[in-house]
């Protein structure tokens, strides 16, 4: 690894590039990571990307990524732009010999995907890393419920439940953003939300999605836009069913339209001799129901995840002094700078990344394609009076 400070670049200061300089700001203060400057913001509006810079303690601010790519003091780029633009910065820095973050989902379509992850796998020839920010893999309590799984404490697991549920979308007035175009987002709650939680029911089993069925809903097909009004050309909601390797089977339920949720992620992983369920909203959390032991001290039991030999915890507070959501992100970093350091290669990386985006591309083409049977006809059994 090059011996001086290492020069990161952010390009995109919105939500994510927000949540990934807050993590660049604070890494250091909490984890033992090699030295980096935080140097350059990208962004397209100079005044706007000016500000951001100044409030997120980056030293400058570009508005050409290509710029930023080509110079000799920057050794990492950290893509937070939107989907359209991952692949073309990201294949454009891997070749220049830049070591990559990209935001999930690692792409809008499988070509772009693919194109990346062949680049990935070049430049890591050279000793150039790249890794897909699935940032929950980073929640200490899911990390936790990996371990466990792994153990073998909840024996042969057999099915999940993951539904990620948010209503940012429920007011049919919400204005249009690039997030709900095909061409700048790929796809809507599938693969911004529902990416997550595939991403987690294969991490957390170890196992991987061989096959789908898909659904998708448009709720609200047109919406305000600045020039009048636009058809809304993804996905409000996406459910999904999914055959895994060591015959496990999962269904995900994403939704950007769930009235009153507002960034609910629950998932449920039931084994043979036990279960384990955890709620973003409590992220610190993780109810552990042991089948073990005898039936009537059964029960889910709540670990709190805040031990110093929990994942991550040791970095932080004293036991019991909880962290939130954007902790996940700065583990994230941590890992990535760590992985630079060793050599080694970080994960997820671009091939989980590409694995995740073939899922999300078969669960859309099943719910285009699927043959829908009609329960119209099924006969109701007629009730009868005290029977
Ligand atoms: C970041 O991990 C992220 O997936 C965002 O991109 C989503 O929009 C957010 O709502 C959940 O977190």
């Amino acid at each position: 690894m090059k011996k001086a400070p290492l020069g990161v670049a952010a390009i995109g200061y919105a939500f994510m590039g927000k949540a990934h300089s807050n993590a660049w700001r604070n890494v250091a203060n909490f984890f033992d990571v090699p030295v980096f400057e935080q140097k350059v913001l990208v962004g397209r509006d100079a005044t706007g990307v000016a500000e951001a810079a100044a409030k997120y303690g980056w030293a400058e601010t570009a508005t050409d990524w290509r710029s930023v790519i080509e110079r000799d003091d920057i050794d990492i780029i950290d893509i937070c732009a939107p989907g359209w633009m991952h692949a073309e910065i990201a294949i454009a820095a891997l070749e220049a010999g830049k070591h990559v973050l990209v935001e999930k989902p690692l792409a809008n379509t499988l070509a772009e995907a693919e194109a990346m992850t062949t680049a990935a796998a070049e430049a890591r020839k050279r000793g150039v890393q790249s890794m897909s920010g699935f940032n929950y893999r980073r929640v200490p309590a899911l990390a936790l419920a990996r371990e466990l799984i792994a153990e073998g404490r909840l024996g042969t697991i057999r099915h999940i439940r993951a539904a990620y549920l948010q209503d940012w979308l429920s007011d049919s007035e919400s204005p249009m953003t690039w997030r709900l175009r095909k061409e700048t987002a790929g796809s809507g709650a599938l693969g911004d939300i529902a990416s997550h939680a595939i991403d987690q029911i294969q991490h957390l089993t170890g196992e991987t999605v061989t096959e789908v069925t898909g659904t998708m809903r448009t709720f609200v097909t047109e919406r305000p836009g600045p020039h009048g009004t636009e058809e809304v050309t993804v996905d409000d909601a996406a459910w999904a069913t999914l055959g895994l390797t060591g015959k496990i089977s999962a269904s995900v339920e994403a939704s950007r339209v769930a009235t009153g949720q507002k960034n609910s992620l629950r998932i449920e992983i039931y084994g043979s001799t036990g279960s384990l369920t955890f709620n973003l909203e409590n992220l610190n959390e993780l109810m552990f129901l042991d089948s073990t032991v005898p039936v009537r001290e059964q029960g889910f039991r709540r670990i709190l995840v805040n031990e110093p030999d929990h994942p991550y915890m040791e970095a932080w507070w004293p036991q019991g002094h909880i962290i939130g959501w954007e902790h996940t992100f700065t583990h994230q970093i941590r890992d990535f700078l760590l992985a630079i350091r060793h050599g080694n290669d970080p994960v997820p990386s671009f091939e989980d990344g590409l694995q995740i985006q073939r899922v999300l591309a078969a669960i859309e083409e099943s719910a285009n394609n699927r043959s829908i049977i009609s329960a119209v006809a099924v006969p109701v059994p007629a009730m009868t009076v005290g029977a």
